[in-house]
């Protein structure tokens, strides 16, 4: 954490007041867990993001001794995407997970890493997401009174799932009903490659799949497992499209009304822990493609050239360069190279 952000968190109201009533009502709080939180997210309870928020979760009772008890809610069992938006902004949940492209829809310049084929590798994405371009999107939750913690977690490089047939070449997605999470840069970056474009919830998309209603999907190999997609569709075509990861973010009042010596514990546990989850997923989505190869999934290379032209073409990367603004794009552009 910065200092800014340190002595900001430091100096938050709340914490006094919690602790003077420990001191004022020892009897009450002996043995049990002052602060109970809640952290939210809609991916599957056994994908490494959930594996390790339970760990950290754990270890924060622990080391705080047993002051913060965070309790975790995987698969959307708090609501939709919107709704847990909603709930942090409001203090009814502490906590949300969920990719920046989402949560772009309340801090646009956090969508900035699904920019169509900006990332070409792991190494670039933790450069920028770690580096310059992480720290400007972590100002921007601020402004919306949220707290990023600084350390994103993986979701992974996103791959085409198809249903009927596989995608090949741009010409493939004509017509081709995909779904997409409810994010504006989603709907224009496969608006540019020519699909249509269907906006759905993920708590919405195995069933969609079901009724046809979406030809297909995209999403990492690690969550197409998880999710158990791959049922439905068994297509893949490793398009590469966009690298996303998950921004945790803390309701700012919640969040500083803990000690600050709790604060501490629960940012330092939670920014390795997401860092131990990056190599998990990683590893995963490497690993993964035999394991889904037995389940019936046929596997494509892509050429991703022409996909990336076509963006071109649209006029994708001026769009939304103008809808992030110079400086986010110059820090993007420092670490990918020239985009638009
Ligand atoms: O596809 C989604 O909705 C997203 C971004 O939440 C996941 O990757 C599961």
């Amino acid at each position: 954490m910065d200092t800014n952000r340190r002595k900001l968190i430091i100096t938050g109201a709340g914490a006094a007041g919690a602790s003077m009533a420990a001191l004022a009502f020892p009897s009450l709080v002996w043995g049990q867990a002052q602060f109970r939180m809640k952290c939210a997210n809609i991916m599957p309870a056994d994908h490494p993001l959930n594996v390790r928020l339970t760990e950290a979760s754990a270890r924060i009772r622990e080391q705080t001794n047993g002051q913060v008890d965070i309790s975790i809610f995987p698969s959307s069992q708090l609501g939709t995407d919107a709704d847990m938006l909603s709930q942090v902004r409001a203090g009814a949940i502490d906590f949300f997970v969920q990719s920046g492209l989402i949560l772009g829809s309340l801090v646009p310049v956090a969508a900035i890493n699904g920019i169509g084929f900006a990332f070409s590798d792991y190494g670039k994405v933790w450069q920028a997401m770690d580096g310059p371009l992480g720290k400007h999107i972590q100002a921007a939750f601020l402004k919306s009174n949220l707290i990023a913690f600084d350390k994103m977690w993986d979701n992974g490089f996103r791959q085409a799932l198809s249903s009927a047939k596989p995608i090949r070449t741009p010409e493939d997605f004509k017509a081709f009903k995909i779904r997409v999470p409810p994010s504006p840069l989603w709907t224009s970056l496969f608006k540019s490659l020519g699909a249509a474009p269907v906006s759905i919830p993920w708590a919405e998309t195995y069933s969609a799949l079901q009724t046809r209603m979406a030809d297909g999907i995209e999403n990492a190999l690690a969550t197409i497992y998880f999710s158990k997609m791959y049922e439905i569709s068994k297509h893949l075509s490793y398009t590469n499209h966009m690298w996303d990861g998950f921004w945790m973010v803390a309701n700012r009042k919640a969040f500083e009304s803990l000690p600050a010596a709790s604060r501490d514990i629960v940012v330092k546990v939670m920014n390795e822990a997401a860092v131990k989850q990056r190599t998990d997923v990683e590893k995963l989505n490497g690993e993964l493609a035999g394991n889904l190869g037995t389940k019936g999934v046929q596997f494509t290379k892509v050429d991703r050239a022409p996909f990336q032209e076509k963006l071109r073409q649209a006029g994708f990367y001026g769009e939304w360069k103008r809808r992030m603004g110079d400086e986010a794009w110059s820090l993007l552009e420092a670490t990918t190279g020239k985009l638009a």
